[in-house]
């Protein structure tokens, strides 16, 4: 690849695709797959007890941290602020971030920007890359595949080894929850930091793995627990956040990492908290005394079929560890694979009860997808079992099969995974009931460590359990009778627990807010019946940035 002529001066527009999301329309958005992480494949049955929130692009985000030229981030532009953008600001490079589902809209994006501003180089990043063909479908100059800020720093001719320099990344936006949109404070969102990409355990289907080099390959963007430490205090004290979202899709896959990151956390004191990624092989590397001090409060774990032969399962039962997990105050978010080879209609009911039977925090089904670059993709392509009619807009395992199954129909695949997210919240009641509950284990267990690291974390969520969380367990408790009047006695029992361990503060909060709460829950559900959706702002962030003359 030829590095761009102006090298460093270039001015470069880096955008994610366009909205409206969660509509139906020509573009490839899908009222199903909105722009949120939970509701869209994790808590989508929960009503009004969904948890709602965004997450900004980071991936470019990270890219516009690393170049010395100037450039705009647009996140979740309209059409219209795209091409505004594009005609007042003269860029030499446009860059489209986008994954598979979004296909159509970067069509669109390259013909805008053709129209728009034609001396404007076209580059196309992110697992959108991994469409076979997709330089035929698209009008762009380039596509990357794989990681990007190297590909950037090359192009504009720069150091493609220099340190990566890490944004500070607020996680989530606009959280929602019964009704109620969460006050956005300076520190009350965990920020992201993001240690590699790619995943060296290679799942067949997985796709990020397979994006960043597949079985036994990752990028590390911070090789050490010291490098990851100088960072994470960074960003602590530019955002005066103690909770990280931990972007690496197995954190604790790389253990002298984390060890070295705790080591330099009880030195320093820092009692933060860190949602991870982890398989559960590489959980079991650790005692659950080393992740309650590594601050581990919440862990995303594939909990793929008992029968399954995946590596990072073997020799785990999962049931017994999720139980430990959350007894120790971590949170597990599990995620099971519907439409495995082995599934059949007869066996598939019981596979999912016994997911269910997990009782994790939360719990993502996804079905099981052969997406273009993974192994499990090529396997089905040569034995003839993909679907070729499927609009990449509807491949993202939330909606019907993409492949030929040997046992499930393509609408059954549907209705297996409906009822999944369904069967889950009947049985197991919100997720935001599981999350206190696993709240209160960690606190009574650990209120009294020796640690005060530890004290302090725990002491952090306490708050939280007997304020709010003790409102929204006195509204869940009436309004789960109607879903499931066994777990309602069981909210109630919790809710009892938490007003014995904090009498005065529990019982105000249930008595004052709990009453609001249920009204903006009912009018929440009225508002979700009524079809109403949510859309990420638009962000526009420039940075190195001088005005086009
Ligand atoms: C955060 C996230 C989201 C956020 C939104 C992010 C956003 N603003 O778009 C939410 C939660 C809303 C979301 C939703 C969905 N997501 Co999502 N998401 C992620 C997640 C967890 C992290 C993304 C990330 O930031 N990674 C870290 C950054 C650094 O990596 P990156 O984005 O890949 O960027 C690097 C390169 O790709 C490249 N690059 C990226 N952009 C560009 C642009 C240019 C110009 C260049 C040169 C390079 C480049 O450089 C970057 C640095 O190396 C990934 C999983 C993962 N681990 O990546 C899934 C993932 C991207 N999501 C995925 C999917 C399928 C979805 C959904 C369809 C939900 C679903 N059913 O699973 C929806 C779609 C919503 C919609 N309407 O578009 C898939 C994509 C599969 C594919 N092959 O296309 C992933 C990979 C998860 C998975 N393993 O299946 N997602
Ligand atoms: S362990 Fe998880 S992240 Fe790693 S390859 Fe398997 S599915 Fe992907």
């Amino acid at each position: 690849m030829e590095p761009h002529r102006k090298g460093s001066r270039a001015r470069i527009l880096l955008s994610s695709v366009f909205g409206p999301y969660a509509q139906d329309d020509e573009f490839g958005s899908r009222a199903i797959n909105p722009m949120e992480l939970y509701h869209n494949q994790v808590t989508r049955a929960q009503g009004s007890f969904s948890l709602r929130m965004f997450h900004r692009s980071w991936g470019i985000m990270l890219i516009q941290a690393n170049i010395s030229a100037p450039c705009c981030v647009l996140d979740f532009p309209t059409r219209a602020a795209f091409a505004r953008e594009l005609v007042t600001n003269q860029y030499d490079i446009v860059g489209i971030s986008s994954i598979m589902v979004n296909v159509g809209k970067v069509r669109e994006m390259c013909r805008m920007v053709r129209e728009l501003s034609p001396n404007s180089v076209i580059v196309v990043g992110g697992h959108v890359a991994a469409i076979p063909g997709l330089e035929t479908m698209i009008d762009a100059d380039h596509i990357v595949r794989g990681e990007g800020i190297s590909w950037m720093r090359r192009y504009l001719g720069e150091d493609e080894d220099a340190p990566i320099r890490h944004p500070s990344i607020v996680s989530g936006l606009q959280t929602r929850i019964m009704g109620v949109r969460l006050p956005q404070q300076q520190g009350g969102t965990a920020a992201t930091i993001i240690p590699s990409v790619g995943c060296p355990m290679g799942c067949n289907f997985c796709t990020t793995s397979a994006f960043f080099g597949g079985k036994g390959k990752f990028i590390n963007f911070y090789e050490t627990g010291d490098e990851l430490f100088d960072v994470m205090c960074g960003i602590e004290s530019e955002l005066k956040v103690s909770s990280f979202f931990v972007m690496d899709e197995n954190f604790l896959l790389h253990r002298a990492r984390a060890i070295g990151l705790l080591q330099r956390m009880k030195q320093a004191g820092k009692s933060w908290e860190l949602a991870v990624f982890a398989s559960a092989n590489a959980i079991q590397k650790y005692t659950m005394l080393e992740l309650v001090e590594l601050g581990i409060s919440w862990v995303w774990m594939g909990l793929e079929s008992p029968r399954s032969s995946y590596q990072k399962l073997q020799d785990t039962d999962i049931g017994q560890l999720t139980r430990e997990l959350r007894e120790h105050g971590i949170r597990v978010q599990g995620s099971t694979i519907i439409g495995l080879e082995h599934h059949t209609p007869d066996n598939i009911v019981q596979e999912i009860e016994s997911a269910v039977g997990c009782q994790t925090d939360f719990h993502q089904f996804m079905l099981y997808t052969p997406v273009p670059g993974t192994p499990l993709y090529q396997q089905m392509a040569d034995q003839g079992r993909l679907l070729t009619d499927v609009d990449f807009a509807d491949i993202h395992g939330q909606y019907k099969f993409n492949f030929q199954h040997d046992a499930i129909s393509r609408e059954d695949s549907k209705r297996f995974l409906d009822w999944a997210f369904l069967r889950d919240f009947e049985c197991n009641g919100p997720s935001l009931y599981r999350m206190c509950q696993t709240m209160l284990q960690g606190w009574q267990r650990y209120k009294n460590h020796p640690d005060s690291r530890v004290r302090e974390r725990f002491r952090r969520q306490a708050k939280k359990l007997s304020g709010a969380y003790n409102a929204a367990l006195w509204v869940m408790e009436r309004e789960f009778k109607k879903v499931n009047r066994t777990v309602s006695a069981q909210i109630h029992k919790l809710r009892l627990e938490v007003e014995k361990e904090f009498p005065i503060i529990a019982r105000f909060t249930a008595a004052s807010l709990g009453p609001i709460l249920l009204w903006s829950t009912r009018r929440e559900e009225s508002r979700l019946a009524s079809g109403h959706t949510y859309e990420p702002p638009t962000f526009v962030e420039r940075r190195n940035w001088i005005a086009a003359s």
